[in-house]
């Protein structure tokens, strides 16, 4: 009976529930797992819906409508290539292959190709939101194959978050060709990091130079939650002080190691970033703030023998949070402007037409880094499609000028007490840096020239012109 819309292999957390979220939109589900005891024991207990458990591939491939559409929700790597090489030889040309997975964007610009070139369409999709998401409405960034998005489009924005005054605006759209989607759930994966880090830096400064409790931290929140910082993450951040450990029956956060981890999204983005030559420095010192808090007993060790100031912030308690609150929010928005300046570098380079307006439409409901001031990015590049960087949007020029006195306040401040704040520091040097017409390369340039005669351009000749100066001839001693 081939009566399925659509199929899916991979029953871990997120197949599971992007499967049932599929069934209660009104689709017919096959489904598939390597173990496949997990297919009986998936189908076992959710009787009643719409699905089709299938014990081979074959199974499953022969039990869907025509355009196939498959989607492979396995482990990121190998397990997806092995994957696709089983299941090629069963599909029909015009099929639809999906990779769901948080795969590596190179990775899918070459799966695109081999399975074009093989007769059969594919797509690459990013899929945010966690095991929550997935079930009840995750952001979706599909690109691959160009002619495969029409067969999905109804399904994905189906199953995707919706946001708008009436809740009908879906999370959902087409990104780009090949490695597009995948390259844009990157970016959004590596801007959470720097959301990430930077308020644990809000919480670490709060922590230590005012001394807030946790029932403080509760209000803290809750109050920027109300206003433009309004977000996914603000919210959970809210809430996890309240939390009790039932053990000590102590706050839970105090009770958890400071070492983070990471599965490497942020260092994709961070690494890319180099390699394109522009500096995403936000994310690539979050990835870096997880590297040294892993780094824990080294820093118990250090701390024994490295001395700082160890004072608190004697000015008005009110006052400061309210400029800790406006710098994260400054600091946010260099954040996001370094995002997108790296998706245009990275559409450059790989000829994809990106709709940044879209893009943050994208991840304005269902995945991580949803957030109030999505919408206000939306409407900056609904302006200007071609906006050069987020910072020139005359929104967004007024809100960090507003900031900057208490961002440079708050800066100096944790300099002065010895609170470690790089993502903050990095947002107000790339501000710095980028606001200014005339920076220090020029010395930079002499010295290159110096000892590798590496020639240099000047202001008063055209660019391109080349010069170069025997420095050790010239210059003076005195
Ligand atoms: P996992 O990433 O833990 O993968 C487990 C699934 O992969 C199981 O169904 C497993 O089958 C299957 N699998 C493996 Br491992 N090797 C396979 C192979 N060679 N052939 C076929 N199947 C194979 O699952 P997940 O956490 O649900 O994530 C799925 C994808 O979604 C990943 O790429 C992940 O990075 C991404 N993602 C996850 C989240 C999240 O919150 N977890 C969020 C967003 C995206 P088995 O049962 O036989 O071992």
């Amino acid at each position: 009976m081939s009566q399925c819309d659509i199929a899916l292999v991979g029953l871990a957390v997120m197949g599971e529930n992007l499967v049932l979220n599929m069934e209660s939109r009104g689709y017919h589900v096959a489904v598939f797992n390597r173990t496949v005891s997990k297919v009986d024991d998936f189908i076992g207990r959710h009787p009643g819906k719409q699905l089709k458990g299938c014990h081979s591939l074959k199974e499953l491939v022969g039990s869907l409508k025509s355009p196939r559409k498959i989607m492979m929700m396995v482990k990121a790597g190998p397990a997806v290539d092995d994957l696709m090489n089983e299941l090629r030889p069963l599909l029909s040309p015009g099929d639809i292959l999906i990779d769901g997975g948080n795969s590596f964007f190179p990775d899918t610009i070459r799966r695109t190709k081999e399975i074009e070139q093989a007769g059969l369409l594919f797509i690459g999709t990013g899929v945010s939101g966690g095991e929550e998401g997935a079930l009840k409405g995750p952001s979706i960034m599909p690109g691959g194959s160009p002619a495969a998005w029409p067969h999905v489009k109804e399904i994905f924005q189906k199953i995707s978050a919706k946001v708008g005054p009436n809740n009908d605006v879906p999370c959902c759209e087409w990104v780009g060709n090949d490695g597009a989607g995948q390259y844009v759930k990157m970016v959004h994966n590596g801007i959470e990091y720097g959301d990430m880090q930077l308020i644990c830096e809000a919480y670490f400064i709060l922590k230590n130079a005012l001394g807030l409790t946790n029932e403080e931290f509760y209000k803290v929140f809750d109050e920027w939650n109300r206003g433009e910082l309004e977000s996914y993450l603000i919210e959970i951040t809210r809430d996890i002080f309240t939390v009790i450990d039932p053990e000590t029956g102590e706050h839970l956060v105090d009770k958890i190691l400071d070492t983070a981890q990471q599965k490497g999204t942020g260092k994709w983005m961070s690494q890319h970033a180099l390699d394109l030559g522009v500096p995403t420095t936000l994310v690539t010192e979050a990835v870096y703030a997880r590297c040294l808090s892993g780094a824990q007993p080294a820093r118990v060790r250090a701390e024994k023998i490295l001395s700082g100031p160890t004072g608190k912030y004697t000015g008005d308690k009110a006052k400061f949070i309210e400029a800790v609150r406006q710098a994260l929010y400054a600091s946010k928005i260099c954040s996001y402007a370094q995002g997108f300046v790296q998706l245009a570098a990275a559409a450059a380079e790989f000829k994809w037409e990106l709709n940044y307006g879209n893009i943050s439409l994208l991840w304005r409901g269902g995945c991580i880094i949803r957030a109030r001031f999505l919408e206000d990015i939306k409407k900056a590049f609904d302006k200007n499609p071609k906006l050069e960087n987020l910072l020139l949007d005359d929104f967004f020029t007024t809100a960090v000028t507003k900031a900057q006195p208490s961002w440079r306040h708050v800066i100096a401040t944790a300099a002065e007490l010895g609170l470690p704040i790089p993502c903050f520091s990095a947002a107000l040097s790339y501000f710095d840096g980028y606001r200014r017409g005339r920076l220090p390369a020029n010395l930079l340039q002499a010295q290159r020239d110096y000892f590798g005669a590496h020639t240099y351009e000047r202001l008063d000749k055209p660019r391109g012109e080349m010069f170069h100066t025997d420095w050790i001839r010239a210059r003076k001693l005195s």
